[in-house]
C-alpha cells in the first residue's frame, strides 16, 4: 500500500507531524507536491474538486480513502505502521494528547498571526508583538510543564511517552521541541533545565535511525519564516 501525503511543499508545518511518522516506519509513501509543479498541480486539483472533503491540508490518500486533520491521520496511520499502542483506551489517550498538541500547534501560529492568517506578518507585527509574552512565559510554560508531568510520571524504563514502545507521539513531541528551539531560542534556552524529560525524549527520537536518516536529508523541509514555527526575534524577548 502506497500511502499519498498532500501538504504545501515548501514548509514543515502540520505535515511534518505525518512524514516524521512515515518515515521513523519506513513506510512507502509519496509526499505528491513536493514532486515539483506536476506534484502541486495534483494537490490543487484535488483540493479544488471537493473531493478530499477536508477543509485544509494535509491529507493523506490510502486506496480510495482520504483522511484529513493530522490527529486523525495519525489515529489512523499509528497502528498500521507500529506506531500506536494496542487497547483502545490506549490509542484514546494518544488521540487526547495529539489533539493537545494540535493545540498547541495553533497557538504557536497565532503567535506571529493573532488578526489573520490572510495577512502577512508585517501586517500584524504589533499584535504579535503583544501577543507573543503571553504566549512564551503563560502558554508556552504550561503545555510544556503538561507533557513533561506526563513523561515524569511514567514508570522506569518507560523510554517513550507510552512506555517502552515509540508512538508517534514522541515523533510530534519531538517536532514540538525542535519547532519551539527554532522559534524561540531565547525562551527555551533558558527554560532548558525545566524539562529534563522533553528534552531527553526530543534527543531520543532525533537518534533513532530513520528519524537521523530523514533530518540528514532533502526530504526534511528546513524550518524557514513561512511555516508555522517562525523565527521573529521581536517575538522572542
Ligand atoms: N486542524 C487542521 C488544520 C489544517 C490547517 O490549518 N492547514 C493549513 C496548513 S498547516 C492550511 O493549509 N490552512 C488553509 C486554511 O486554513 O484556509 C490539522 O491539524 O490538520
Amino acid at each position: 500500500m502506497r500511502y499519498e501525503l498532500y501538504y504545501w511543499p515548501t514548509i514543515q508545518g502540520r505535515g511534518e507531524f505525518v512524514r516524521l511518522a512515515l518515515e521513523e516506519a519506513g513506510a512507502d509513501y509519496v509526499d505528491v507536491a513536493r514532486r515539483g509543479a506536476r506534484g502541486m498541480a495534483a494537490l490543487n486539483r484535488l483540493l479544488e474538486s471537493g473531493k478530499t472533503r477536508s477543509f485544509a491540508p494535509p491529507f493523506l490518500k490510502t486506496g480510495n480513502q482520504i483522511i484529513g486533520q493530522t490527529a486523525n491521520i495519525l489515529l489512523y496511520l499509528g497502528p498500521r505502521l507500529g506506531l500506536a499502542p494496542k487497547s483502545e483506551s490506549s490509542r484514546l489517550w494518544a488521540h487526547q494528547l495529539q489533539l493537545t498538541i494540535s493545540d498547541l500547534v495553533d497557538e504557536v501560529h497565532d503567535v506571529h498571526h493573532p488578526i489573520a492568517s490572510s495577512l502577512y506578518y508585517h501586517q500584524q507585527n504589533p499584535d504579535a508583538a503583544r501577543r507573543a509574552p503571553h504566549f512564551t512565559r503563560d502558554r508556552l510554560t504550561k503545555y510544556l510543564n503538561y507533557f513533561e508531568s506526563i513523561l515524569a510520571a511514567n514508570s522506569r524504563g518507560s523510554r517513550y511517552v507510552l512506555g517502552r514502545n515509540p508512538s508517534y507521539l514522541d515523533l510530534s513531541l519531538f517536532q514540538v521541541m525542535a519547532g519551539l528551539r527554532y522559534a524561540f531560542p531565547r525562551t527555551m534556552k533558558k527554560r532548558a533545565a525545566d524539562y529534563p524529560a522533553l528534552t531527553a525524549l526530543a534527543e531520543r527520537v532525533s537518534g533513532r535511525p530513520n528519524i537521523a536518516s530523514y533530518l540528514a536529508s532533502s526530504r526534511r523541509v528546513p524550518f524557514s519564516e513561512y511555516g508555522i514555527f517562525r523565527h521573529y526575534p521581536e517575538l522572542d524577548r
